[in-house]
């Protein structure tokens, strides 16, 4: 075959298919160019495996034009980047999303037909996941990424390169059972590792004090060890546009691999241990979400990916002739959460140990650069480190901290003359019990913007977490309310409800989703209505077949697919739906289920390894299945499916195939969710509390198209504060202490009493996230919700409008709000016509 010429050498070659290589005919030249030379396979001898690699390798080759001519604009003409810093990125599969990113989903599936594979599916099907992430947090920075090239944002995702990332969950006798994720054993076609652009990192060791050649004291870090760190490049491509952004993922090495004289003298294991001690470093994502765990080498990890990241970013400026202290002219520094927090010390650190630059000048330019983002307000996910743990992995850090640290006191000593509690709870030093480093101080001291991420939870953070700060630099505090990409969650994940959205309104709404609007219009027609309904049948069936090969449950995709899909937690109240559920059963067994909704309950999530709580959860999810899935009593009425394994493709399946959308967390403990915004741009409607996002989704869609049920935070604060005793609540619900009692009573358990005691004892003693409290009225919720089902046509109208109403909780808003009120930055031309080589 002809090779391919990637260079397009004249204006409109995007609209030109052929030329840029995007047609069917070369898509199948560039596999059969990848099987031959890359894999060396024959075609006719490839497996599945073997054509995923060679069409994602040929996808590449298509990215590399946009790719390369995004770097070279920047160098030709600089302008603002954003650095976008996160321990997680929890991207997905690749190869669809880069397909419709450069339209050629259709090329790709009529090149794979010259190999004899019918439907694109079945090549996608074999992509392996990088889980380089634990949920939300991780998942928000991959659609943030995305949306940033779209909008045609020069932007790089900083992050670490996991050997392993998140495990693989598999369910054993009902139990989660974590086995390693070998995302890596396959290739992964996607990554450029660029081994001339490493970076040193130091740990450890000891300061010492020294005069420089003019005379002046300085502080110098004599690291006890160092790493390598190896950037790997993926890149980022953004929706039919010309950018192609990158994430930068950090692969831990070690600085001499092997040592010769160890291994001379006979000690094998001596001659690669810092090579293995070093590897370490990127060896492992931490699995916890909202709890903190992994001290002291979570810490390396943090301080590994930052200071690689920052060197960089100033090797970047170096490298385009800019100077230093046009940093904050250059680079926008994004922390996502307090993970990444000690930027904040390491950019100050390079600035003044390394480029010599006085303290003022050092702290103008951090600050200027640096903004937090905050995205949780459990104080057990409020990272603090241990004074002693901290000086000795980091003591230039440290001492750089103190000095930050004296300076703000000083500034606070002046607002708040005599006033020392103050100055002990705003301190960057906890001196409460053992020393620690507070993170999200010295995030929220070094940033020039702090946000929550979405109205309430940006109100509690003024209001609760932070209030000193809020009130000492109000202009600092603001809100941006998370968002999804539209082209993952939408476009790619429901091909039914994008061909039926792209008939009728035509195919603008996939990069302005404020045009879903147009199907207001659509709200009363009764035939488009039912077409609607359809649309979401034919789905569920997919998930319905889906379900039985993975679980072996049979379900009924005309039922009503109620549905819970996140980290398993007991702030998300997952043993709430089931408590619930149980109730339902009783109904149904006592011939008292007259009006309620067949429904299916479909459960997935993954427990932190270390979280008895959430694994009994998910136990006791399992125990509820089973029963109500062997009665014949329950058939077409009552089935429950926990979903093994969710991850982001299985999330692709769950979200357009559910008609209710779970978000029951206690009022004030989820930031935001992001899973609810997905679940209603796909039509599904919400059962929700006053809690994150629930609230401005709930305002957008209407109160009349929405399940509200719950206490507020308000209500739950003055429980809180007059001694909350579930057994109040219990004592008032008769069905409850019934489902209490079959529990207790080993019903769910094959007899065994004690199995769910924990449980138990948990919600009927202290109950920490209210779920007695809100039981009755979720039961009420969960009343209208079945009622509501009876009127399909109805249905299919809420349904419809949430879609409609949900195109705020796209990415591309959330990142336009960040560009406009955080970074300042704008857009990139880049002309693909440009003289790539
Ligand atoms: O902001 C993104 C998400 O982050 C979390 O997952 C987190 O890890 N802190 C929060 O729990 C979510 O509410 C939030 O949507």
């Amino acid at each position: 075959s002809q090779p391919l010429d990637l260079r397009l050498p004249t204006p409109g070659c995007y609209n030109d298919p052929e030329r840029a290589g995007l047609d069917a005919k070369s898509v199948f030249d560039g596999m059969t160019e990848h099987l031959f030379f890359t894999l060396g396979k024959l075609a006719p001898t490839a497996s599945r495996h073997d054509l995923y690699m060679a069409l994602s390798y040929a996808v590449r080759d298509r990215l590399m034009m946009r790719y390369l001519a995004t770097t070279e604009a920047m160098r030709a003409h600089p302008q603002k980047s954003v650095a976008y810093l996160s321990a997680e990125f929890l991207i997905g599969p690749q190869l669809n999303n880069n397909l419709l990113n450069l339209g050629i989903q259709q090329e790709a599936e009529a090149a794979l037909r010259n190999f004899g594979i019918e439907s694109l599916q079945q090549i996608l099907d074999v992509e392996e996941e990088p889980g380089l992430g634990n949920g939300g947090l991780g998942r928000l920075a991959a659609c943030y990424m995305e949306s940033l090239a779209s909008l045609k944002i020069p932007a790089t995702g900083y992050g670490i390169r996991y050997e392993f990332g998140i495990f693989d969950q598999l369910i054993r006798d009902g139990w989660q059972v974590e086995i390693t994720d070998k995302w890596l054993k396959g290739g992964w076609p996607w990554e450029l590792p660029q081994p001339d652009e490493a970076c040193f990192v130091g740990f450890g060791g000891r300061t010492e004090s020294y005069i420089d050649d003019k005379g002046s004291y300085r502080s110098r870090w004599i690291p006890a060890e160092h790493a390598i760190g190896i950037p790997h490049d993926v890149p980022v491509l953004g929706y039919r546009v010309n950018i192609c952004d990158r994430l930068r993922l950090w692969r831990a090495d070690a600085t001499e691999s092997f040592d010769f004289y160890a291994f001379n003298i006979g000690d094998y294991y001596g001659a690669v241990e810092e090579k293995v001690g070093s590897e370490t470093l990127s060896k492992v994502l931490y699995p916890n979400d909202g709890t903190d765990e992994g001290r002291r080498l979570r810490l390396k990890q943090q301080h590994f990916f930052v200071s690689c990241s920052l060197q960089d970013m100033l090797r970047s400026l170096d490298n385009r002739g800019l100077p230093v202290e046009d940093f904050p002219k250059y680079w926008t520094v994004q922390l996502n959460d307090t993970h990444p927090a000690i930027a904040v010390a390491e950019l100050m650190r390079l600035l003044i140990d390394d480029r010599h630059m006085d303290w003022d000048k050092a702290w103008d330019i951090t600050s200027r650069s640096v903004a937090y983002t905050n995205h949780t307000l459990l104080p057990e996910a409020l990272e603090k480190w241990d004074l002693n743990l901290f000086s000795s992995l980091l003591p230039r850090h440290l001492e750089l901290i103190y000095e930050i640290n004296r300076r703000f006191l000083q500034q606070l000593r002046l607002r708040y003359p005599g006033n020392d509690a103050i100055q002990r709870k705003l301190s960057i030093i906890d001196e409460d019990g053992s020393k620690a480093v507070r993170m999200a101080h010295l995030a929220t001291i070094g940033a020039h913007h702090v946000n929550g991420v979405a109205a309430l939870h940006s109100d509690l953070v003024k209001t609760d977490l932070l209030p000193e700060f809020a009130e000492l630099w109000p202009e600092k505090f603001t809100n941006v309310t998370n968002g999804v990409t539209p082209r993952r969650w939408v476009a790619l994940a429901n091909p039914e409800l994008s061909t039926l959205l792209n008939e009728h309104i035509g195919e603008d709404w996939i990069s302005n989703m404020e045009n879903l609007r147009k199907l207001e219009e659509r709200q009363n027609d009764q035939g488009f209505l039912e077409h609607w309904g359809n649309t979401k049948l034919s789905v569920k069936r997919k998930l319905a077949s889906y379900i039985h090969r993975n679980t072996g449950v049979l379900v009924d995709p005309s039922t009503l697919f109620d549905v819970q899909v996140k980290r398993i937690h007991e702030y998300k109240r997952q043993h709430l739906n089931v408590l619930q559920v149980i109730t339902q059963y009783l109904r149904i067994k006592n011939g008292q289920a007259d009006g309620m909704a067949p429904r299916t309950v479909i459960f997935g999530g993954k427990a932190a390894p270390g979280y008895y709580m959430a694994k009994l959860i998910i136990r006791f999810i399992n125990g509820i299945a089973e029963t109500v899935n062997a009665d014949p009593d329950m058939d077409g009425r009552l089935r429950v499916v926990f979903l093994p394994d969710y991850n982001v493709k299985l999330g692709e399946q769950v979200y357009p195939a559910s008609d209710l959308s779970e978000q029951i967390s206690t009022a004030g403990k989820e930031a935001s969710g992001t899973g609810n915004m997905k679940f209603a741009m796909n039509g599904a409607l919400t059962i929700g509390t006053l809690d994150g996002a629930n609230v401005e989704i709930r305002e957008l869609v209407g109160a009349e198209n929405f399940f509200l049920f719950g206490k507020t935070v308000e209500e739950i604060n003055d429980l809180k504060r007059s001694g909350y005793n579930p057994g109040a609540f219990i004592n008032a619900m008769p069905e409850l202490q019934e489902a209490l009692r079959l529990i207790e009573m080993g019903h769910f358990s094959n007899g065994d009493s004690e199995l769910f005691r924990p449980l138990l004892d948990n919600l009927t003693g202290h109950d920490p996230f209210f779920v007695m409290a809100d039981f009755a009225d979720y039961l009420r919720a969960q009343e209208a919700v079945s009622l509501a089902w009876t009127d399909r046509m109805h249905w299919n109208r809420m349904s419809l409008l949430n879609t409609a109403r949900t195109g705020f909780f796209s990415s591309d808003r959330s990142i336009g709000e960040y560009c406009e009120n955080i970074w300042n930055v704008g857009p990139l031309n880049v002309d693909i016509t440009c003289d790539v080589r």
